[in-house]
């Protein structure tokens, strides 16, 4: 998906031109995939003031990322929230992706990078619907990749590994080419696991079902909407989830800060209910935008002003 450059970034403490965010191609990252990121949304609230969604879960996401793949990073976690907030700032953004990236400079090559230093960024742009506007509204088609998601024991599924995304590109890759929006995936149990790049639930007689953490990221837009289903009474319940029950699912949406919530309106070519966004996805999705967007004050500790 194409972005908008913005000003700058924030590149190992400091800030620099968008055009000197670069690294030299001994960078160990960039030939083994040991790295980790995050992915986070900026939104502007309706009062005019713009919020961080999440913010503090994201960075302590990265940092368990990080302590998974035995990367230090030699920034303390309050400081990476301050520059997150500062990125936005210094670009002049009201609302954006933010990317923070930690990764191995060059140093040592080969698989004991000792001494490479442990380096950091965080980037900031302006992104739309990931999966498009109309996706939000209408929902979008899913097909279940060929290839299988990862299993804890090859690539550990906690962390929001750089090299792990190989694998949701081959399966993004496959199945748009055959013309359909998204990729989902299986575990090595055959079990549902994952989107590329969302969470994915289903709703079966008014029961909200998603599978658990065992071999997929652990969300923070699929905690979020455990908590607002939960906080309207609906039953949440996380457990193994079969291709076949999706097919027979009356909804399924799939969750992620990129995707935000987006309905699923046919698994493998099957119509998932009337084909439309169902409407406890509606009721979820209308949720989720209104705490983004500080309309609940019950989620304002959700948000870090700008
Ligand atoms: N699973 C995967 C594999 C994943 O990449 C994401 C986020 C999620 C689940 C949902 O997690 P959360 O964002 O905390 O709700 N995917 C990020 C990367 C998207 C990209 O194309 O880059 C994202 O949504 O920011």
């Amino acid at each position: 998906m194409a972005f908008k450059k913005t000003e700058q970034i924030w590149f190992d403490g400091a800030f620099v031109p968008w055009e000197q965010g670069n690294v030299h191609l001994l960078t160990h990252t960039l030939h083994y995939g040991l790295g980790v990121f995050e992915g986070i949304r900026c939104y502007r609230c309706d009062d005019g003031r713009s919020a961080v969604f999440r913010l503090p879960e994201h960075i302590a996401r990265l940092y368990r990322s990080a302590k998974i793949l035995e990367m230090e990073i030699p920034y303390p976690a309050a400081q990476l929230e301050s520059v997150v907030i500062e990125t936005l700032r210094v670009n002049k953004m009201a609302e954006g992706y933010i990317r923070p990236l930690v990764f191995l400079g060059d140093g040592a090559m080969g698989l004991l990078p000792s001494d490479n230093p442990v380096r950091v960024a965080v980037i900031a742009w302006p992104w739309g619907a990931y999966l498009g506007e109309e996706g939000l509204e209408r929902g979008i088609r899913a097909k279940i990749s060929s290839y299988t998601r990862h299993h804890p024991n090859v690539s550990m599924t906690k962390s929001k590994t750089c090299g792990q995304y190989v694998n949701s590109i081959l399966a993004k890759r496959e199945v748009t080419r055959m013309g359909y929006d998204e990729a989902l995936m299986l575990d090595t149990q055959g079990m549902v696991a994952e989107a590329s790049g969302e969470n994915v639930f289903m709703v079966r007689d008014g029961v909200l079902k998603t599978p658990p953490l065992t071999s997929i990221l652990e969300g923070i837009t699929r905690d979020c909407v455990i908590r607002l289903a939960r906080e309207k009474g609906i039953e949440v319940v996380e457990t193994p989830i079969t291709r076949d029950e999706l097919y027979g699912a009356d909804e399924v949406f799939f969750t992620g800060t990129a995707a935000e919530v987006t309905p699923v309106r046919e698994v493998d070519d099957r119509t998932i209910g009337s084909g439309a966004r169902g409407p406890l996805t509606k009721t979820l999705q209308s949720a989720f935008f209104d705490a983004v967007h500080g309309r609940t004050s019950k989620h304002e500790s959700w948000l870090s002003f700008l």
